[in-house]
């Protein structure tokens, strides 16, 4: 793939200030996945680097949302970044349709990318597969483009993902050096740089080993959701799909163990360890006691989540005021951004 040799390259050029970004959409309940391989991240990292993280409404419209309720769950994903200890006074919290350079932006750059680099992308495979195909909307084709706008619009260098994330953050890249070259403006946009390393940047189904956990799986049962009962966690671990064997007491045993690894992998996340650390105490015994000692930890760093969650939700002012602010503080970084980028496009301008 000749145009996705850029991926490769290093925002050398590029002279700017080091900026977070990242985004989850308001499309469903938040999962164990979403926590672990996103919010988490973000909490570490709004102390490095200055933050601005995105409640992404318009990726949310690729597919029917009803209208009475996505406000509400734009103000839920909202109040997820704070539970887990997002910090509106460090970083920057909003919703994505209240910064209007994100749309002019991703119109930009669907005249930038090519449709080649866009039909590779294997997550819309996925997510169109066994589909009506003629019925799918064209925005969930395009996500990965207006993905490229919500970053870039900021001009931002690092990106906190999950591992899922990969080809788009690669397509980003690549719409980024294409710009630059084709309107001669060398290090204009950063080449963001993903950052899914570390453990939660993978966690998997509770049902199938080998799926990633996700909100659109329609079985509630493969998820933890940020907003489930203590009951409801304890259950969805008792019946997690997984084998008959005994833990291994070293790592290089969970090969082959798809549920077994990633049931060992959450315990390390949760309580942070390794996973040669759980292995240590739990190797040589069976999912009969192991299971029961990670709902406990599950429930004891959830928990807390899901009451601050519930409190903000029953309160929305204080999530609409931070959601408002943070809406002006993105504009102001995104505005001159897009001033600049009509100017190198050759719009016209009074
Ligand atoms: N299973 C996962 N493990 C680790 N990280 C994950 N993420 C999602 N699933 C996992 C990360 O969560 C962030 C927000 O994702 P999103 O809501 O914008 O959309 P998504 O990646 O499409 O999440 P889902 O749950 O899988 O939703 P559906 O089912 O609608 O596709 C991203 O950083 C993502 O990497």
């Amino acid at each position: 793939m000749s145009e996705q040799k850029s991926s490769e390259q290093k925002p050398a050029e590029y002279s700017g200030p080091q900026r977070v970004f990242s985004g989850v959409q308001p499309s469903g309940s938040l999962h164990l996945g979403n926590y672990l391989g996103a919010l988490v991240k973000f909490v570490a990292m709004q102390d490095q680097y200055p933050c601005i993280f995105c409640v992404v409404d318009l990726h949310a419209i690729t597919v029917p949302q009803d209208p009475k309720l996505l406000a509400a769950q734009t103000r839920e994903i909202a109040a997820a970044y704070l539970a887990a200890g997002v910090d509106p006074k460090k970083a920057i919290i909003f919703a994505q349709s209240s910064v209007l350079a994100h749309a002019e932006l991703g119109w930009i750059f669907n005249c930038v990318a090519r449709m080649g680099w866009v039909e590779r992308m294997t997550q819309f495979k996925d997510k169109s597969s066994g589909k009506d195909a003629e019925n799918i909307s064209v925005g969930l084709f395009d996500y990965p483009v207006l993905q490229a706008a919500d970053i870039l619009a900021y001009k931002a260098t690092h990106v906190p993902v999950g591992e899922d994330q990969k080809q788009h953050l690669e397509l980003s890249r690549d719409i980024a050096a294409k710009f630059n070259r084709d309107f001669n403006a060398p290090g204009f946009f950063p080449l963001p740089e993903p950052i899914y390393q570390g453990p939660g940047a993978r966690i998997m189904s509770l049902k199938d080993g080998t799926k990633k956990m996700s909100k659109s799986d329609p079985s509630d049962a493969s998820r933890i959701n940020l907003l489930d009962t203590a009951d409801d966690i304890a259950k969805k671990i008792k019946r997690a799909t997984s084998d008959s064997d005994l833990l291994p007491s070293d790592v290089k045993g969970l090969a082959g163990r798809a549920e077994a690894a990633n049931l060992v992998g959450i315990y390390a996340v949760l309580n942070g360890q390794s996973e040669q650390d759980v292995l240590n105490e739990f190797g040589g015994h069976g999912f009969g006691k192991f299971k029961p000692a990670l709902a406990d930890l599950a429930v004891a760093k959830l928990g807390p989540v899901a009451d601050t969650m519930r409190r903000l939700m029953n309160d929305p002012g204080e999530v609409d005021r931070v959601l408002k602010s943070g809406g002006e503080r993105a504009n102001e970084i995104a505005a001159p951004v897009m001033d600049e980028v009509r100017k190198v496009i050759g719009f016209w301008r009074p």
